[in-house]
C-alpha cells in the first residue's frame, strides 16, 4: 500500500516525484482514488468551455502551436471579437452546462489600449451571467492583473507546459521565470491560478516530474491544474512528434492528484485521444475537470453526446447539474 507519497506539508523534491510517477501503475491509481475521496466529492465533474477570442498571428514560437506565426498552419487569423459575440458563446455554454467560460487570446502579452479594454467587457459580461471567468492572454504585469481581478476574472490560465529542463526545446521567445512572474502577478492580485502544461511534447518521464515538482511547490499550488496531451497541428515543428502512451497520462493525472489533493486536476486537450476506458482511468485517478463543446481553441474536442455519455456510463456529473 502506498503511504509515502510527499504530503503538501513536506517539502517535494523532485526526486521524490521522479519516485511517485515511477510506482506500479496500478498502486499509483489506487492511492490517487483514496487522496481524490478524501478531498472531492468524486461524482463531480468541473465543465469548462473555450472561446479563442484572438486567433492566430502570435509573436512567440511554441513548437506546438496552431497560432504561432512562425509556422505555416490551417488557423486562419482573426482579429479580437467584440463582447457581444463573446457573451452569446457564453450564454450558449451556459445553455449547454459550462459552469467556467475561459476566453483565449494567441498573444505574447497583454499590451494596454483598446483591446485589453474590450478584453475587460468581456470578462464582465460573462461574469454578470453567473458563469466563473478564465482568461488565458499571455504575460501580464501586477497592474492588468488587478484590472482583470476588478472586472470579475475568478481564474487565469498560464501554463508552465513542460519541466525546466526541457523548456527551451519548446519555446525560445519566453522563458520559464517569464511564466513564472506572470504567475506571481495572477496570485498578487487575488485571483486563482490555473496552471498545468502538455505531455507529449517528446519529453522523458523525469521532465514531467520536473513539470509536476514546479506545479505542486508553488505556495499555494495552482488551484486549477490543466493537464494537456499534445494536439498535433499540421506546419507545427511537433506535428510529428511520438506517441506518448495513455498510461503516461494516467500516471501524470494520479501524480497529480497526489501532490496537489485539494487542486482540481483538468483532463484537457487531447482527450479525442485518448479511450474511453484511459479517461475512466483518468476520472478514477483523480481528474476531475473537462473542457466540453465542439471545439478547444482551434482544434477539435470530443463530441458533446459521446462526452454526455461517458459521463452517463461513469456516474459522473457536472458541477452545475442537479443530482440525480
Ligand atoms: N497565448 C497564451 C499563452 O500561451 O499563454 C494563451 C493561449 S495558449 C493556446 C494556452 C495553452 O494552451 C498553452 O500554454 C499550451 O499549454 C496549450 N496548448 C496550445 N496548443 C496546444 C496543443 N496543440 N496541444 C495541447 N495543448 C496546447
Ligand atoms: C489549457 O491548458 N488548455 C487549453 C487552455 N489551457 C487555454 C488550450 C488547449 C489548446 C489546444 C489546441 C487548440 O485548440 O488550439
Ligand atoms: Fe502564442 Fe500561446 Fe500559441 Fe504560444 S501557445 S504560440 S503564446 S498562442
Amino acid at each position: 500500500m502506498i503511504r509515502s507519497a510527499p504530503s503538501p506539508e513536506s517539502q517535494v523534491s523532485v526526486e521524490s516525484v521522479r519516485e511517485l510517477l515511477g510506482r506500479g501503475l496500478l498502486d499509483l491509481v489506487f492511492a490517487a482514488a483514496q487522496v481524490h475521496r478524501e478531498h472531492h466529492d468524486p461524482k463531480r465533474v468541473q465543465c469548462s468551455q473555450l472561446l479563442s477570442i484572438k486567433t492566430g498571428g502570435c509573436p512567440e514560437d511554441c513548437k506546438y502551436c496552431s497560432q504561432s506565426a512562425h509556422y505555416s498552419t490551417p488557423v486562419e487569423r482573426e482579429p479580437l471579437l467584440d463582447p457581444e459575440q463573446v457573451m452569446q458563446a457564453a450564454r450558449e455554454a451556459k445553455a449547454k452546462g459550462a459552469d467556467r467560460f475561459c476566453m483565449g487570446a494567441a498573444w505574447r502579452e497583454v499590451k494596454a489600449g483598446p483591446d485589453f479594454d474590450a478584453v475587460l467587457a468581456m470578462v464582465r459580461g460573462v461574469k454578470s451571467l453567473g458563469l466563473e471567468t478564465c482568461a488565458t492572454l499571455g504575460m501580464l504585469d501586477g497592474h492588468q492583473a488587478e484590472r482583470l481581478k476588478e472586472a470579475g476574472l475568478d481564474y487565469y490560465n498560464h501554463n508552465l507546459d513542460t519541466g525546466r529542463s526541457y523548456y527551451s526545446e519548446v519555446i525560445s521567445t519566453r522563458s520559464y521565470d517569464d511564466r513564472l512572474r506572470t504567475l506571481a502577478a495572477v496570485r498578487e492580485a487575488g485571483m486563482k491560478v490555473c496552471c498545468g502544461g502538455i505531455l507529449g511534447l517528446g519529453e522523458g518521464r523525469s521532465d514531467r516530474a520536473e513539470l509536476l515538482y514546479e506545479l505542486a511547490k508553488m505556495d499555494p499550488p495552482p488551484e486549477s491544474v490543466p493537464i494537456n496531451e499534445l494536439v498535433k497541428v499540421e506546419g507545427t515543428p511537433l506535428a510529428g512528434a511520438g506517441e506518448l502512451d495513455w498510461s503516461e497520462v494516467l500516471r501524470c493525472v494520479a501524480a497529480a492528484r497526489i501532490l496537489m489533493p485539494t487542486s482540481v486536476i483538468r483532463l484537457s486537450a487531447g482527450r479525442r485521444e485518448l479511450s474511453e476506458e484511459a479517461q475512466a482511468l483518468c476520472f478514477l485517478a483523480g481528474a476531475n475537470s473537462i473542457f466540453m463543446g465542439e471545439e478547444l481553441l482551434t482544434t477539435p474536442n470530443p463530441a458533446p453526446e459521446s462526452d454526455a455519455a461517458l459521463m452517463g456510463k461513469l456516474g459522473l456529473l457536472p458541477v452545475g447539474e442537479e443530482s440525480r
